[in-house]
C-alpha cells in the first residue's frame, strides 16, 4: 500500500537540522508502531498543511466582523468556515471555534454558566471523568464545589437512577457528562430529563466520541444539550485544540467567557485547521471510518477477552478499552504500559473503576482504535494486535522478547502506511 500523506520539512532540513531529526524521528515512531493511546489520531495532510500557514502571524482577537485588531478580512473568512461547517456537523446553533485546547474549553463552558464556588456534578477521575471534571487538584475543584458521581460497583457503567438521586438532594448549577474513560454508550437523553428534573445546566464533554457523535455512531447530544465541548484531535482527526458548541441563549456568555474572559489572540493557522478538518467530518466517508472504529474496538475487546483478560464492563460500545491488567495477569498498568512501550505498542496506564492502586501506577491500562481505523486496519487485524498484546503481557519482563516483537510489530505496520 502507498502512503497516503506527505509531510513538508524541506527547508526545515537544513534550518535546523536537530529539530528536524526529532520531528522525523517521531514521524517514524508513528508509523513504525501500533498507538493505541485512544485519545490520539493522525491528521491529513490538508490539517498539517493549514497548521503550519501564516495565519499563525495575526492578530485577532474579537470575532467575525468585530476585531480589536486592522487587517482580519481573510481571517474573518477562516474564523466564519470554521464556524459553519462545526454547526452543520453536529447540529448547533451556536459555535466557538477559538479555544486552544480541551482545558481551556471546560474552562469557558463553567466560567459562563456558573458563579465561582457553585456546585456542579461530574464523574470521578478514577471512574472514567477528566481532571477538569471537578477534580480536587484541577481548578474544576477547586473554584467551583463539585459532587462527584461514580460509577455502578455492580457493572461500572452509569446509573441514571442514583445520579438523579444524587442531583435532587444537591441540586447542582450545572451537571456533566462525557467522559475520558467511560467504554459504553452515554445515555445523554437521560442526562437532559435528569438536568430538567433538577433546574441544572446540562453540559456535556464530548471530546473522545466528537467525531462518533457528529456521524450519529453515538447519540449526539448537541442539538438538546445547553453546551458541548469537544477536543478536535481525537476521533474528530483534526488540529491539537477544542471548540464549544451551545444553546443560543448561552451564546454571548460562551463567547464573552472564551474572549475578553479567557483567552486572548486566537489561533487563526488551527482555526484554519479545524475548518479542514471538519470539511473532512462533512464528507460521506467518515461515518464510515467512525462505523469502523467501532468494528475495530469491539473485535480488539473480543480478542482480549478470549485470551482471558478482564475488560472494564467486559467490553466496548465506543472506541475505547480498559484493561484490568492487575486483575488479569498481576501487572500494574505501569508495568504493562512499559512492557507494551518497549515492544513498539502505545497505550496509557490508567485506572479502573475502585481501583485500590494509584493513579501513577494503577491496575489497568486504556485503550483504542482511532488511529489504528486512521491506518486502514479491519477487525481481523486488531486479533493481530490482540495477540501482540497478550504476547507482551505473557512476557513482560523478557526485554530480549519485548524487542523480538518490536520487530514483528514494525513489520505488521509497514503494511499500513500513511506519512511518506
Ligand atoms: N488527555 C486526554 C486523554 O488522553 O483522554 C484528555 O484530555
Amino acid at each position: 500500500m502507498e502512503a497516503k500523506y506527505e509531510m513538508h520539512l524541506d527547508f526545515l532540513k537544513d534550518y535546523d537540522p536537530d529539530i528536524f531529526k526529532a520531528i522525523v524521528d517521531e514521524k517514524d515512531r508513528q508509523m513504525d508502531g501500533i498507538e493505541l493511546i485512544p485519545s490520539e489520531n493522525l491528521v491529513s495532510q490538508g490539517v498539517l498543511e493549514a497548521m503550519g500557514s501564516v495565519p499563525n502571524n495575526k492578530y485577532s482577537e474579537g470575532y467575525p466582523g468585530k476585531r480589536y485588531y486592522g487587517g482580519n478580512e481573510f481571517i474573518d473568512i477562516i474564523e466564519n468556515l470554521a464556524i459553519d461547517r462545526l454547526k452543520e456537523l453536529f447540529g448547533a446553533e451556536h459555535a466557538n471555534v477559538q479555544l486552544n485546547s480541551g482545558s481551556p474549553a471546560n474552562m469557558a463552558a463553567y466560567y459562563a454558566a456558573m458563579e465561582i464556588g457553585d456546585t456542579f456534578m461530574g464523574l470521578k477521575l478514577t471512574e472514567g471523568g477528566h481532571l477538569t471534571h471537578g477534580h480536587p487538584v484541577n481548578f474544576s475543584g477547586k473554584l467551583y464545589n463539585c459532587e462527584q458521581y461514580g460509577v455502578s460497583k455492580e457493572d461500572e457503567r452509569l446509573d441514571y437512577d442514583a445520579i438523579l438521586k444524587q442531583a435532587k438532594e444537591l441540586k447542582p448549577k450545572l451537571i456533566l457528562s462525557g467522559y475520558t474513560a467511560y467504554p459504553r454508550e452515554i445515555d445523554f437523553k437521560k442526562f437532559r430529563e435528569i438536568c430538567d428534573e433538577v433546574g441544572a445546566v446540562c453540559m456535556a464533554d464530548i471530546s473522545h466520541i466528537g467525531g462518533l457523535c457528529a456521524t450519529g455512531i453515538h447519540e449526539n447530544p448537541v442539538p438538546y444539550f445547553d453546551i458541548v465541548t469537544t477536543t478536535t484531535h481525537k476521533t474528530l482527526r483534526g488540529p491539537r485544540s477544542a471548540v464549544i458548541m451551545c444553546k443560543e441563549e448561552f451564546a454571548t456568555k460562551i463567547d464573552k467567557a472564551v474572549f475578553p474572559g479567557l483567552q486572548g489572540g486566537p489561533h487563526e493557522h488551527i482555526i484554519a485547521a479545524k475548518a479542514v478538518a471538519f470539511k473532512e467530518a462533512l464528507e460521506p466517508n467518515f461515518k464510515n471510518y467512525t462505523e469502523q472504529i467501532v468494528k475495530n474496538a469491539k473485535a480488539m475487546a473480543e480478542g482480549l477477552m478470549d485470551a482471558g483478560l478482564r475488560l472494564v464492563t467486559d467490553g466496548t460500545d465506543n472506541h475505547l478499552i480498559l484493561v484490568d491488567t492487575f486483575g488479569s495477569k498481576q501487572l500494574t498498568g505501569k508495568e504493562a504500559e512499559h512492557a507494551l512501550e518497549l515492544a513498539g505498542i502505545y497505550c496509557n496506564k490508567n485506572t479502573i473503576p475502585f481501583d485500590e492502586r494509584t493513579p501513577w501506577d494503577p491496575s489497568g491500562i486504556r485503550i483504542g482504535t482511532p488511529v489504528l481505523t486512521t491506518r486502514g486496519m479491519k477487525e481481523s487485524d486488531m486479533k493481530e494486535v490482540a495477540d501482540f498484546m497478550v504476547k507482551v503481557l505473557d512476557n513482560a519482563k523478557d526485554e530480549s522478547k519485548l524487542a523480538a516483537i518490536k520487530v514483528e510489530v514494525k513489520e505488521f505496520c509497514a503494511s499500513f502506511p500513511f506519512y511518506k
